[in-house]
């Protein structure tokens, strides 16, 4: 039986004594035991209906377990849906009503408030978290092997849900080929082997921390030291131990700040990779000034994977995110007529490959604006290419905010804000912000002459996670516009000084 991702990334470990999961608990899981977990996973996951192509929607802590659901899901044929832990029940409730699941996994403390949204949906609510949940109890007693589900490279393994500028979230479809295709590449291209111990504290609901760490040390029979989050001390003490770290770039910007972090530290380690968000050609020259290591900075996209890297053995570029993978077709077009721009002028960063996804779940029409017919994805980037093939990104056509990695639809937060009573209008911009590289502010014009603000922080506070609501608000007669009506979003940010915050 052929299960495409399941036979590249987990099948090769059933008999490896060596250890895949190093956890904060201290408990250690070699690659042997873990292929055993998953499918025990599996079998509570059949047993409570699951079928191929049904969706697995997961919020759930970041443990090992967690990763082992990611194994069995794909074992089992199932889509596998993280969602971020910081999603209230509202952003949850859109998720699961789209994607339709069939069960659903959460952290325990959570399973009251999102019983009422399982039953609507006849969906199986379990529980996973760090002690025991439903699901870790239920898989206890299961048997240790499972027979993988037949997927071809084109059946569905994952659907990532990534904001959208029209405020509505998109669920990317991913398929065993693209998840597998993007891993193998990265695998070879940054030399990572089952010498490496990658130091993992990015968060597993995303592309960065689930497929691009996790796969790449899947294939590779890396060890992993799985950190529940980047918290700053704990990296330092595992430095010395490691060889890989994988980061947005507010773990450099906070390494860099960290007094303790010396050249020392980082004797053992061979890779820093940067990605999620621009690194500033400033952190990347100090960090090589303080510690002798360039970071090696990619670019990617939930829809896509991995695009482009700068080279292990070659010259990684501040500024730049490197050349086209293997595999991966870059054009940069006229975003107008679509027509291939030559090398040095700035357009639209289009991209095409075996890593770039489906289409948007239950959206055709969205995915017919953004997948052209010839196959390729048009990002909402806007790059330029040099004469060599390096790639610089110079801006985004999209309106998007990204705060410490994660990406923040500015239109998500003005629907919200425009329902609120006393609002008259909204336009939420992102301002530089030194820790997370950018920040969100909102401009509010009231339609009352005493607007409740901290009553407006508490309404958006019920909708929106904590990373996408505003850090301050600024309060306004009226918004700039220009001839066409539209709101002039450059003019906000370059008026903004911190000075109008509420
Ligand atoms: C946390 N907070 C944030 C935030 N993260 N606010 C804005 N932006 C963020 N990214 C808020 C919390 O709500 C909380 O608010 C306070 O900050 C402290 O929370 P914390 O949990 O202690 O934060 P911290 O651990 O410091 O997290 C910061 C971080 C984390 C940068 C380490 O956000 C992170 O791991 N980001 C990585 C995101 C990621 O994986 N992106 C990849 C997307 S895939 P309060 O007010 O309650 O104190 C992709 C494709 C590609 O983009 O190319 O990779
Ligand atoms: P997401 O939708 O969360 O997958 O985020 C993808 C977006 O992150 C891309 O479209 C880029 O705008 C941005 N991004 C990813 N990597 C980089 C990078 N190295 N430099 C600049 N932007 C990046």
């Amino acid at each position: 039986m052929t299960n495409v991702l399941y036979d590249a990334l987990f099948l090769p470990h059933k008999n490896n004594p060596s250890l895949f999961l190093d956890s904060d608990d201290a408990s250690s899981l070699p690659y042997a035991d873990f292929i055993k977990r998953a499918a025990q996973i599996a079998h509570a996951l059949v047993d409570v209906g699951v079928l191929p192509g049904d969706r697995v929607l997961v919020q759930a802590p970041k443990t090992s377990d967690t990763v082992a659901l990611y194994a069995a899901t794909v074992q089992l044929g199932a889509i596998y849906l993280p969602l971020n832990n910081a999603y209230t029940l509202e952003e949850v409730s859109y998720f699961v009503r789209d994607a339709q699941p069939s069960v659903m996994v959460c952290d325990p403390k959570n399973q009251h408030e999102l019983t009422p949204l399982a039953k609507e949906q006849r969906a199986t609510l379990l529980t996973l978290g760090h002690e025991e949940g439903t699901l870790q109890t239920a898989a206890n007693t299961k048997p240790r092997a499972f027979e993988p589900v037949e997927c071809g490279p084109d059946s569905l393994a994952a659907l990532l849900y990534t904001s959208g500028t029209t405020g509505r979230s998109k669920g990317a479809m991913l398929t065993h080929k693209n998840l597998l295709s993007n891993a193998q590449v990265l695998t070879q291209l940054w030399q990572m082997s089952e010498h490496d111990r990658l130091l993992h504290a990015l968060p597993i609901f995303h592309t960065h921390g689930l497929f691009v760490a996790l796969n790449t040390s899947l294939i590779a029979g890396a060890t992993v030291r799985l950190m529940e989050k980047f918290d700053i001390d704990a990296i330092q003490n595992e430095l010395p131990q490691s060889t890989v770290l994988m980061g947005v770039p507010t773990f450099y910007t906070r390494l860099l700040a960290s007094p303790g972090f010396t050249k020392t530290l980082t004797s053992n380690m061979r890779l820093f990779v940067s990605g999620s968000a621009p690194l500033l050609a400033d952190t990347h020259v100090t960090f090589y000034e303080r510690t002798g290591h360039r970071i090696l900075e990619r670019y990617g996209m939930t829809e896509t994977n991995m695009i482009t890297s700068n080279p292990y053995d070659g010259k990684r570029v501040a500024g730049t995110v490197g050349y086209a993978l293997p595999g991966t077709e870059v054009n940069i077009t006229n975003s107008e007529t679509g027509n291939t721009l030559p090398a040095g002028e700035i357009g639209s960063i289009e991209v095409r490959g075996d890593h770039v996804f489906q289409g948007y779940w239950n959206m055709p029409e969205k995915t017919a604006e953004e997948l052209r017919e010839n196959g390729f994805f048009i990002t909402g980037d806007l790059g330029v290419l040099d004469s060599d093939g390096r790639l610089s990104i110079v801006g985004r056509s999209k309106d998007l905010i990204i705060s410490g990695g994660y990406n923040i639809y500015p239109k998500e937060i003005e629907d919200v804000l425009n329902e609120i009573e006393g609002i008259n209008e909204s336009a939420v911009f992102g301002v530089p912000h030194s820790d997370f590289g950018e920040s969100v502010v909102a401009a509010i014009v009231p339609s009352v002459p005493d607007l409740d603000l901290d009553k407006v922080r508490e309404m958006i506070g019920q909708k929106l996670a904590r990373f996408k609501q505003p850090q301050h608000y600024a309060l306004m007669e009226a918004l700039p516009r220009n001839t066409m009506g539209k709101v002039q979003k450059t003019v906000l940010r370059a008026g903004y000084d911190g000075a109008a915050e509420a």
